[in-house]
């Protein structure tokens, strides 16, 4: 009896233990996941907040941010979705940067991410720390396209992906979790890809 091709075609995995439990490489597709309309968000009319508990509430500017130390992403991105992509390449400023501005208080330990559409996201602060998590501008060189969070969005590679709210504005700082717009239905509060945190209770 022949055998088709399919049965022993093989789904991209990527490189080598490189991919979360559950996940698949999407390869050079880049899926586009959005709950609200796409906004247009002139660069000039962009800021960026930092606080909630912080000694110093600091807003930036588009010209602001671009004058802080730029530093690039690259590696791997995971959706709850299913989908991986492995080596992207985005730049943006640190988010340790904003954060040494603003001044966290001892008692901030979540953070609630806000994007100008309404979008929002919790996260742990220790998420946010220690070179773990970026606010964006540039993929692969270049702008930042609009439906991917262009002009500017967060990029925390080591949660899954949702955490990465686009068109980001503002991270407000807080004493305690609570529940953003993907958690409040029924996501993880802190969304790991390696430990398979995709639903609360996970
Ligand atoms: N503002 C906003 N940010 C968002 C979302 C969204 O709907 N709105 N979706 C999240 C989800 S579920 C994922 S998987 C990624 C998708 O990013 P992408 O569209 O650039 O692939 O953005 C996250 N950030
Ligand atoms: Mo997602």
């Amino acid at each position: 009896m022949p055998v088709t091709r399919g049965f022993f075609r093989r789904r991209p995995e990527g490189p080598e233990g490189r991919l979360p439990p559950g996940q698949y490489d999407t390869g050079s597709g880049w899926p586009v996941l959005t709950a609200e309309a796409t906004p247009l968000i002139r660069p000039e009319a962009w800021t960026m907040t930092v606080d909630g508990l912080v000694e110093r509430p600091t807003t930036w500017n588009w010209d602001q941010v671009q004058q802080l130390p730029s530093s690039t992403y690259t590696g791997d991105i995971h959706c709850v979705t299913t989908w991986s992509k492995f080596d992207v390449a985005f730049t943006g400023v640190s988010v340790d940067v904003l954060l040494d501005a603003a001044g966290p208080l001892p008692e901030a330990a979540f953070v609630m991410a806000h994007s100008s559409t309404g979008y929002t996201t919790n996260l742990p602060l220790s998420d946010l720390t220690g070179g773990k998590a970026w606010v964006v501008w540039e993929y692969g060189g270049k702008p930042l396209a609009r439906e991917h969070g262009g002009p500017v969005r967060l990029l925390v590679p080591h949660l899954y992906f949702w955490k990465s709210a686009k068109w980001v504005s503002r991270l407000e700082l807080m004493a305690r979790d609570q529940p953003g717009f993907w958690e409040r239905n029924g996501y993880h509060d802190r969304g790991d890809p390696w430990l398979e945190q995709r639903y609360q209770g996970d």
